[in-house]
């Protein structure tokens, strides 16, 4: 899964053609590289980010959706929390739901279930703006399980189909290093529920935390947890690096073919 950001920092702020040019190639370059999904967002869930409106995430996200699958033939994403946001975005030919916050904001189940698109659940302690101050647990890893597999059968209950569910512990969502850490080890706990694993540690602070690096220097951490995601049984990676990451996976599963015989 390729990172595709449409929020105004990470684009040129030459209007709105140069913002779909922009992300077109850019999508188109990830394709190349060997994405087999683009994961589209258009508000930064970073610690201490500020909240956007739902029509301005709307609007920054449906034109770019539009042109991408209108063009290109991949899958897309949407990384949002709100239900209008996921009615646009899948109205404009997005076919997954990515949400940080696992659809516990008003509405959204229900919309979710409606669109009858798969939803990735992602667990988060706190929100955005206040989420790294103090992150506590007693066992983070049963913790952060027992939350998806709740928000999974809360899912269920209201129409989603059990095998359009995906689980993702939620990377440097209100966790401390050793947080990350113990839940990186744990990933094959999560992997046993049955349920598809996401993994999204590209490029973040824990990398930094670990090796003293600042966030462009972080490609050699990232892919050194892509390999180790992958061999605790996470199945989708969410990266800003595909062509490398797409390395590491050609390398894993290669050996992972010969382990199965
Ligand atoms: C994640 C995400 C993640 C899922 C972001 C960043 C922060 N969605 N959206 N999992 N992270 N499912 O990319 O650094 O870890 S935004």
């Amino acid at each position: 899964m390729g990172i595709l950001n449409v929020t105004p920092d990470s684009f040129s702020d030459g209007g709105l053609f140069n913002r779909l040019d922009d992300a077109l190639r850019r999508a188109e370059q990830m394709v190349a590289q060997g994405a087999g999904i683009l994961d589209v967002g258009g508000e930064t869930t970073r610690p201490g980010a500020q909240a956007v409106g739902e029509q301005e995430e709307i609007e920054r996200v449906a034109p770019v959706i539009e042109a991408i699958s209108t063009r290109i033939g991949i899958p897309l994403s949407i990384d949002t929390s709100k239900p209008g946001v996921m009615r646009a975005a899948v109205g404009a030919g997005a076919s997954l739901i990515n949400d940080v916050n696992a659809l516990r904001a008003d509405g959204a189940i229900e919309a979710a279930s409606a669109l009858g698109v798969p939803v990735c659940l992602m667990h988060m302690q706190g929100e955005p703006r206040t989420m790294q101050h103090a992150p506590r647990y007693t066992d983070v890893v049963s913790e952060v399980r027992d939350f998806l597999v709740a928000r999974a059968a809360a899912c269920m209950a209201a129409g989603v189909a059990r095998e359009d569910i995906w689980i993702d512990p939620g990377f440097g969502f209100g966790k401390t290093l050793q947080h990350n850490l113990q839940l990186l080890r744990g990933l094959p706990l999560l992997a046993q529920t049955g349920f598809p694993v996401l993994a999204g540690m590209s490029r973040k602070s824990m990398l930094g935390a670990v090796t003293g690096r600042a966030v462009g220097e972080r490609l050699a951490g990232s892919l050194a947890v892509a390999l180790l995601a992958l061999q605790r049984g996470a199945l989708i990676l969410r990266v800003h690096d595909v062509a490398e990451t797409r390395d590491v996976l050609q390398v894993w599963a290669a050996d992972a073919a010969l382990a199965d015989g």
